[in-house]
């Protein structure tokens, strides 16, 4: 409804000079690298979880070395729709399983190789984890993503040419029997030692050409087009830290200034440091996953069941990567049993139920907003669109306005705690720093200042303010704003 909505006003602002029509302003131009569909997609899902669960979690290893027995795999208890419950009532919006880890073993009766599910004594080789959690995510409404780890230390062609081939028809299975997928998920550990069918030695290869992932990615964009791909050069970058923080400021954008906008291989090979910030102006859109588990290791381990990340730890994490317009990647491993401990499950739960607590009340749904300029007089641009909870429309102003201001009114004082602001990003990332005041006998008091904002940004003042009236400026802007959300809690 909106998205034609806007074509249509578009297309009259364009297709149209008369009289009737003359008071609407077109809609902004995009500036810079902007979203595709998938990723807008994505971008609305936030915070989701990962599922790291193999023969490592019955191992005590973090890394399988491939000669494991498919018999030692065997969760007493699996039960996919309890796994998803738990991670649903953390807030979680989809899960990624690791179908195969770097050991190699599938998850599913894959026909690629004998070293999988099939040849476990669990239910009788008949058992299909990537099925079952699947299948369950889908009953409760999240997403499914898959994990597979192109290094793969049991084959026996790993390194040789032969491989690859292996590993994309493992893709395509993942990719055509389980639904739709919403995200595939490539590790960047590649080669090393391992058991490779019984040789036992270091195997090395290129990455950058060895798996030709070209081939790969022209696969996924086939069967599955709404899938992002999270892999050097493609749709997801990598925060550059498994610590779960996205930097300060985090553009969206990515790749060196002057190389080729639409290049999906623009690579991703940066410094840390700038995964984690991205780069202004960057001529893809290529935004941040901030990947980290609940726990010191990705698979569980009994050991750890006492270093288990708290409530409070888990809403620092969400404002440091979902709160920079990052996303949260959360991974809770399911345990022996084939279920999530109660430990984790229990952190995960309250850490969402403190996060509702946080955003229950949003004062701008009830404030006078005074914006100090509106792009033409059509409604899609209001500066009331700002808090319809619809990212579709937007506070734009005109191209001519350097330093617009929102002056918001609550009528009477009230105590703030949280800022959460969004652009439009389907018109790129345009907005460069902002600050924020709040009106104290008469006299306007900085609080916050704040860099990139895009598809999120949250501002948590280090102590709650009293005041009636607050005023968001934007204090640098490539191109005239266009800001979709505005919430104040
Ligand atoms: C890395 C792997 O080596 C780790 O085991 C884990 O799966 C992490 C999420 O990705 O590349
Ligand atoms: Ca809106």
């Amino acid at each position: 409804m909106r998205m034609s909505r806007r074509q249509f006003v578009a297309s009259i602002a364009t297709a149209s000079s008369s009289h009737l029509w003359a008071w609407s302003s077109p809609t902004p131009n995009a500036f810079g690298a902007i979203p595709s569909q998938r990723q807008l997609q994505w971008h609305r899902l936030e915070t989701y979880a990962f599922l790291h669960f193999t023969v490592n979690t019955f191992t005590d290893k973090e890394w399988g070395y491939g000669d494991e027995d498919p018999n030692v795999f065997y969760p007493t208890e699996f039960d996919a729709d309890a796994i998803i419950h738990d991670l649903k009532a953390g807030g979680m919006k989809a899960v990624i399983l690791t179908c195969k880890h770097h050991d190699g073993f599938c998850l599913w009766p894959t026909k690629t190789t004998e070293h999988c599910i099939r040849n476990s004594r669990w239910r009788d080789g008949k058992g299909d984890v990537v099925r079952d959690i699947a299948d369950a995510a889908q009953r409760a409404g999240l997403q499914f993503g898959v994990y597979v780890s192109p290094w793969d230390r049991a084959n026996p062609k790993y390194a040789t040419p032969d491989y690859p081939p292996i590993y994309r028809e493992q893709v395509r299975e993942l990719l055509t029997n389980y639904g739709p997928i919403f995200e595939v998920w490539f590790d960047g550990a590649n080669g090393g030692d391992g058991y490779y069918g019984g040789a036992r030695e270091k195997r090395s290869i290129d990455p950058a050409h060895y798996y030709e992932w070209k081939k790969t990615f022209a696969i996924i964009r086939q069967l599955q087009p709404n899938a992002v791909i999270f892999c050097p050069g493609a749709d997801i970058r990598w925060v550059g830290n498994e610590k779960g923080i996205a930097g300060d400021p985090c553009w969206a954008t990515y790749g060196l200034p002057g190389q080729k906008a639409q290049d999906e291989h623009a690579s991703d090979g940066g410094s840390k440091e700038e995964l984690m910030t991205g780069i202004r102006f960057g001529p893809v859109w290529r935004p941040a996953e901030c990947d980290v588990s609940i726990r010191p290791g990705w698979f569980w381990h009994e050991k750890e069941n006492a270093n288990v990340k708290t409530p409070e730890q888990l809403i620092n994490l969400y404002f440091d990567s979902v709160g920079r317009g990052a996303s949260f990647l959360l991974n809770v491993p399911p345990n022996r049993k084939g279920l999530l401990e109660d430990s984790d499950a229990a952190s995960l739960a309250e850490f969402h139920r403190k996060l509702q607590q946080m955003f229950a009340k949003d004062l701008a749904l009830t404030a006078k907003l005074q914006p100090s300029n509106v792009r033409g007089r059509d409604p899609l641009f209001g500066a009331q669109n700002l808090v319809d909870g619809d990212r579709a429309t937007y506070w734009a102003t005109d191209d001519s306005e350097t330093s617009p201001q929102l002056i918001i009114d609550f009528g009477s004082e009230q105590q703030i705690a949280i800022i959460h602001l969004r652009e439009a990003i389907e018109l790129g990332q345009r907005i460069g720093a902002f600050a924020l005041d709040s009106l104290h006998a008469n006299a306007w008091e900085e609080i916050a200042t704040g860099t990139s904002i895009g598809s999120c940004r949250l501002i948590r003042l280090s102590h709650p303010v009293s005041t009636q009236k607050l005023r968001l400026r934007i204090t640098n802007s490539s191109a005239c704003i266009a800001l979709s959300e505005l919430g104040i809690f």
